[in-house]
């Protein structure tokens, strides 16, 4: 089997691992899935060829011989249901377990992007004092009861799942904000998602494209 997966040619994070392709590289790496990544410009990303793959000219894509996937949570969620590692075997625990990749795209993951895009894109903008203080509580809002939901457990539903995977994923993008630190048992859920060995190799491997892309420019 042979999966390539789409990435920035020059990432905008500089390689911190916030893009997306991070998490369908983490997702392939916890099952030991070997892919290869195509690396595509800005440019690229809107033409035709890459617009049959992604009808919305955004990274990443996903194809395994013949089929096509976009949205990552649909490629990590595909990831999970044919390999083991990512889904518990107890059904409920599965369900549960896809319910928490769910709430990380759909219910976690708005106020955050949201709240990053105004830092990067409002921030001369005269509502962006007003605007900003809204943002964070809509953040806090969602951070707090994460933090309840999770409490003293390692992970969100009975071991390390493709939840955990996607709830990392979307938490990380706000660490840099301060807004986690109210909220240490989610601090160290983060810590614990990092320290895994298969998001390591997946944050070497698009830290290394970064820098072999910045080289070569
Ligand atoms: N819902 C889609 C999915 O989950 O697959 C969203 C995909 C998406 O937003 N892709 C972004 C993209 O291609 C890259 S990751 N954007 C280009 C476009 O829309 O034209 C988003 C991202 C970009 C940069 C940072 N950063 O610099 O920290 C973080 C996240």
């Amino acid at each position: 089997m042979t999966v390539t997966i789409t990435a920035f040619e020059s990432s905008p994070d500089r390689g911190r691992g916030l893009a997306r392709d991070m998490r369908v590289r983490w997702a392939l790496e916890e099952v030991g899935q070997p892919y290869e990544v195509r690396l595509l410009s800005f440019a690229e990303m809107k033409e035709p060829a890459h617009l049959a793959l992604q009808p919305f000219g955004q990274i990443p894509s996903y194809e395994e011989d013949g089929l096509v996937l976009f949205e990552t949570g649909a490629i990590v969620l595909h990831i999970a249901s044919r390999r083991t590692g990512l889904l518990p075997q107890d059904e409920a625990a599965r369900k549960r377990a896809v319910a928490w990749m769910f709430a990380a795209l759909n219910t976690v993951e708005p106020p955050i992007v949201e709240h990053s895009m105004a830092l990067v894109l409002e921030r001369d903008k005269p509502w962006f004092a007003a605007r900003m203080p809204m943002l964070e509580q809509r953040v806090d809002q969602r951070l707090e009861q994460l933090s309840r939901a999770l409490g003293d457990a390692e992970w969100l539903e009975c071991g390390f799942s493709a939840g955990d995977l996607m709830m990392v994923s979307v938490l990380l993008r706000i660490r840099s904000s301060g807004l986690l630190s109210a909220y240490p048992n989610l601090e160290a859920y983060l810590a614990r998602g990092e320290a895994r060995p298969a998001y390591q190799r997946a944050f070497a491997a698009q830290l290394t494209a970064f820098e072999r892309s910045r080289a070569e420019r």
